[in-house]
């Protein structure tokens, strides 16, 4: 499948540093900021540097070293938020039927409360 990019999009935005975010982790690989619009106590968005549209795009295209990059900062967002011990949900939504409202690979780091079931 061929994935298209759009880098008009918010994230590619802050990526560029064209727009500010409150940046809770960044790396090589990875930038790690707080969602405008919070779901829980603690709810950050973990994106890759590169242009990929969604986790299919990303797995098929990236590199070891930005897939492992890019899982390393979930891990490190994880623990930098203290969610670890008690628990959270990491979602990417995906497409149209995900309601992937921003067409850049991010995965939501959700928690800081107890989540209830959600597989809807
Ligand atoms: P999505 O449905 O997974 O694509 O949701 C996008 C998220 O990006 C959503 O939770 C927004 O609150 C969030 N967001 C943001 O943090 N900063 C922005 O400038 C914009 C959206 I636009």
């Amino acid at each position: 499948m061929a994935y298209t990019y759009d880098d008009q999009n918010i994230f590619a935005k802050i990526l560029r540093g064209e727009i500010p975010n409150d940046t809770v982790f960044e790396s090589d690989h990875a930038l790690a900021f707080r969602d405008i619009s919070p779901a829980a106590p603690s709810h950050v968005l973990v994106i890759p540097k590169g242009s990929y549209v969604s986790m299919d795009h990303f797995t098929q295209e990236a590199s070891e070293a930005e897939l492992v990059g890019f899982m390393r900062a979930i891990g490190e967002v994880c623990r930098l938020e203290g969610v670890s011990e008690d628990g959270f949900r990491a979602i990417a939504n995906t497409g149209v039927h995900g309601v992937q409202e921003v067409p850049h690979l991010h995965v939501h780091i959700i928690g800081g409360r107890p989540l209830g079931r959600m597989l809807s």
